[in-house]
């Protein structure tokens, strides 16, 4: 059982049993109120992640002798479990990280639209034939699995980023050891939960709750395994691929991003205000595609300004489970420190533009969101992700300075244009230097079936979800055949 009393307790999943953890257990505590114990969390050790990974190469042995359509048949029935119970999946998540209750069950269907996305995938074409020189050869290529892959996990997205990386490395007949980050420990027990109706073969999609710096470790550098997904900061996406690359394992690596919306003097303020605000300050601003750099021309500059102060007093913050939260307090007492300390850095160096309000009647991890000017392009605020509810906000004189600040970054994951003028948009989507562009959206919330991935140091240059997943959780097979012989 997973639960004791209301609360959760992690577990491990391994060889389709579910293994408690020995050792001492740890309280979780609601990130909306402290107070509220919700769960335990118990910590594997280095021999459980080798079992875990031999049991994923005895379900490996089974599982890639499935066809598309049965490797798929199992897909579709993680999806319909997972829908059935997307409340309660979708409530623990809200309460285990503290992202507000609407988008979290948005997130939880984006998994349950993954699932079925992959699981078409399974009688989909993996592969093509290419003209031989010799007339009696038959040349094709086809897409094999790799093995046994390790999917390293963060707690922001708690169900669709592990789903973006389950889907298709099971589609493409792999199996999997999974470790989830360890705020989201709790929701990944339970989602383990939900998939075990699914009724997989022993051992393809194994659970091992547990620290990176064993767990993770384990994983990276003696287990028997074939790759490593991992979406998670810039740091240990550092070390991930290092370790990977000494091994030669397959890697692919999703980190950080500090991403920049342009507002060009055309722009309609009514539309474009209410989408920069969503991009930088739902979920407590902890994505990876969050909007943290606001760069506005400018002509418009005091009247976005204005706009802006007047849409961030009517921003809420509340607890995760009530509707009416537009942000919820960040997930943990590391994330309030050091989100902490940048809105520090802003009240002493920058100018505060604007401040949403402060949620004072509840213990716990609850940020004021903060609309920050006066620093400069080369300032900590705006060159470092903060992955908290902060937005830096800079002024130019024209778009070519505003491409040029949003390339000013490490980083390179999404970026944003507001603008009607198409010589413009297209100016900026031809230069900058960002995975994923968008004109007159959000630079968060990319569709499931569309690329997903950065440039510089926001990924390892490989795409998730869509069909472009498929890529880094299988391997090309050329084949000739030679006939009339
Ligand atoms: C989104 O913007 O919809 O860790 C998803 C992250 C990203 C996911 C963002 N990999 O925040």
């Amino acid at each position: 059982m997973i639960t004791k009393g209301l609360e959760v307790v992690s577990q491990n999943y391994i060889a389709g049993e579910w293994r408690s953890i020995q050792g001492e257990g740890q309280a979780v505590f609601n990130p909306s109120n402290t107070l509220e114990k919700i769960g335990e969390m118990y910590l594997s050790t280095a021999e459980d992640v080798l079992e875990a990974v031999a049991a994923a190469h005895a379900g490996f042995m089974i599982w890639k002798k499935k066809s598309g359509s049965e490797k798929s048949s199992y897909l579709y029935k993680m999806a319909d479990a997972l829908e059935q119970e997307s409340e309660e999946v979708a409530t623990l998540a809200s309460k285990e990280m503290g992202k507000p209750i609407g988008e979290m069950l948005g997130e939880v269907m984006r998994g349950v639209n993954l699932l079925r996305f992959y699981a078409a995938e399974g009688v989909r074409p993996t592969g093509e034939v290419i003209p031989s020189t010799d007339a009696d050869v038959l040349q094709y290529t086809k897409r094999v699995p790799l093995g046994v892959v390790g999917i390293i996990t963060p707690w922001n997205f708690p169900v669709a980023i592990p789903i973006w990386k389950i889907a298709p490395a099971l589609i493409c007949g792999n199996s999997v050891v999974w470790k989830p980050a360890e705020h989201g420990v709790l929701t990944a027990t339970f989602l383990m939960k939900v998939f075990e109706k699914a009724n997989l073969p022993k051992g393809v999609l194994n659970l091992v709750i547990g620290k990176g710096s064993v767990v993770g470790q384990t994983l990276l550098e003696e287990a028997e395994i074939h790759a490593i997904s991992f979406t998670g900061s810039t740091a240990t996406g550092k070390n991930v691929a290092s370790a990977c690359a000494k091994r030669n394992i397959k890697y692919q690596t999703e980190m950080g991003g500090k991403n920049a919306a342009i507002v060009l003097n055309d722009a309609n303020l009514e539309k474009t205000v209410p989408i920069i605000l969503s991009g930088a300050f739902r979920s407590a601003g902890q994505k990876c595609t969050a909007t943290s750099r606001i760069i506005v021309e400018k002509g418009i500059y005091p009247k976005f300004i204005a706009a802006v102060q007047e849409a961030m007093s009517a921003i809420t913050v509340q607890e995760a489970l009530n509707n009416q939260a537009y942000l919820g307090p960040v997930a943990s007492k590391a994330q309030f420190d050091t989100v902490s300390e940048y809105t520090q850095l802003a009240r002493k160096e920058g100018e505060i533009i604007a401040e949403g309000p402060l949620k004072t009647n509840q213990k716990g991890y609850y940020i004021q969101p903060l609309v920050v000017g006066g620093v400069s392009a080369k300032h900590r605020l705006v060159q470092e992700e903060i992955f908290g509810p902060v937005a830096t906000v800079l002024q130019v004189d024209d778009v070519e300075e505003a491409i040029e600040l949003c390339n000013d970054s490490l980083y390179g994951l999404s970026a944003s244009i507001f603008t009607n003028n198409i010589n413009k948009a297209m100016q900026f989507i031809d230069n900058v230097e960002v995975g994923m562009v968008r004109v007159n959206q959000e630079t968060s919330g990319v569709e499931y079936q569309a690329p997903f991935g950065g440039m510089k140091w926001s990924s390892s240059h490989t795409r998730e979800q869509g069909q472009a997943a498929l890529d880094f959780y299988s391997q090309v097979k050329t084949c000739a055949i030679k006939h009339q012989f």
